[in-house]
């Protein structure tokens, strides 16, 4: 059985990262088959409830306000839209909802009471929801977690090194601080990052090292590839090789083998074939539906082929348990996170 370990060295990883290619795929796909659920892949579904004017300045990100993109900028989704869209999700296949609103920092205002609410509703319907909300004090969290939040997500996107590159208005300290509020408060730990901003190997591979580092890893860790928006510092990247998606998913599955690994941006771009290819190096979870917070992204029924193509099915939600406000023990155990 793979040991769960917190203590990677970056040149270990750095040795997994660079093996060449096939062999790392095989290395990945036999630390992943060592979990009975390996052909599961839990499916999320994300919905901005709060769209664009964003005061950060996160280079990659359509929905900065100093950013000319576009976007539709939205005040805060009625709860009811909320649900509905929940409920078709669901019936789509997905068991998690992720709320995203542009925000730097929750505020304890009405707009924070509406988040509780919503969260509440979508609990209701048997759905983990996850939120994504930027940075969160510790009581803030701990309202999110009575309401019955499952998880939160808060992206660490590069190397502490490389952060001040991509945003000046954060540290990469706070990014921190708030993962250990989310974590103090028994609710599950979403973070991963972004490939294709200009980083180098050596970013990737000290991001993983933070991330595998952390007291108990991450329930989940999202691999975005940038999806270039016009408007953005980061317009005119060139599209990130599918082989270093594959690389980093493999990597992130072999130094977090219980952790589920997230395909997540950057689909729409890639063929079921280069799909294939991540899912074999361990990822199994994705986002669904035809749109991620503003960008599009693969169709349910493209999914679904794809599904039925790779022999996949979709994992059912609360496999690990409810969160603890509604059962006695912890409900992710310290070597049995997820998966
Ligand atoms: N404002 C909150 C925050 O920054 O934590 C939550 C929403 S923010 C849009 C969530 C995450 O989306 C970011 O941390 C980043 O990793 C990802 N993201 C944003 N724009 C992206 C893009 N163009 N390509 C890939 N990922 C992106
Ligand atoms: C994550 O890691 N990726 C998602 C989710 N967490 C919030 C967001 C991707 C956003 C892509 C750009 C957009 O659609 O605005
Ligand atoms: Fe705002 Fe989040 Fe986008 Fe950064 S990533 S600009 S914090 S919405």
């Amino acid at each position: 059985m793979t040991e769960i370990r917190n203590n990677w060295t970056k040149e270990e990883i750095a040795e997994i990262y660079h093996t060449p290619l096939l062999d790392l795929i095989y290395r990945a796909a036999t630390v992943h088959r060592e979990n009975k659920d390996y052909s599961e892949v839990q499916i999320s579904s994300l919905i901005s409830i709060k769209t664009g004017g964003c005061p950060e300045d996160c280079a990659y990100c359509p929905q900065a306000a100093r950013y000319n993109t576009g976007v539709n900028v939205h005040a805060i989704m009625p709860k009811e839209e909320v649900v509905a869209v929940a409920e078709r999700a669901k019936a789509g296949g997905a068991s998690r909802l992720c709320m995203g609103a542009a925000w730097r920092e929750v505020r304890d205002n009405r707009d924070f009471d509406k988040v509780i609410d919503m969260v509440k509703a979508v609990n209701a319907l048997d759905m983990e929801v996850c939120c994504t909300l930027g940075m969160l004090n510790e009581a803030q969290a701990q309202r999110l977690a009575d309401a019955g939040l499952y998880a939160y997500n808060h992206n660490l996107d590069t190397s502490e090194d490389d952060y001040k590159r991509i945003i000046t208005t954060r540290t990469y300290d706070e990014r921190l601080q708030t993962l250990e509020h989310v974590r103090k408060a028994k609710i599950t730990v979403c973070s991963g990052g972004i490939i294709g901003l200009g980083e180098t190997a050596e970013d990737r591979i000290s991001m993983l090292k933070t991330l595998s580092n952390l007291p108990k890893h991450p329930e989940s860790v999202p691999i975005n590839a940038l999806v270039p928006v016009k408007g953005t510092p980061l317009a005119n990247q060139p599209r990130v090789s599918v082989w270093d998606m594959v690389r980093m998913i493999a990597t992130t599955r072999i130094i977090m083998p219980k952790t589920v690994v997230r395909l997540s941006a950057g689909r729409t771009e890639m063929s079921t074939v280069e799909q294939a290819l991540c899912f074999m190096a361990g990822a199994n979870s994705i986002f669904a539906g035809e749109k991620l917070l503003t960008t599009p992204n693969p169709s349910l029924d493209e999914d679904r082929m794809m599904f039925e193509l790779l022999g996949l099915t979709p994992r059912k939600a609360f496999k690990n348990g409810r969160p603890q406000q509604t059962i006695q023990e912890p409900f992710v155990q310290e070597t049995e996170t997820t998966v």
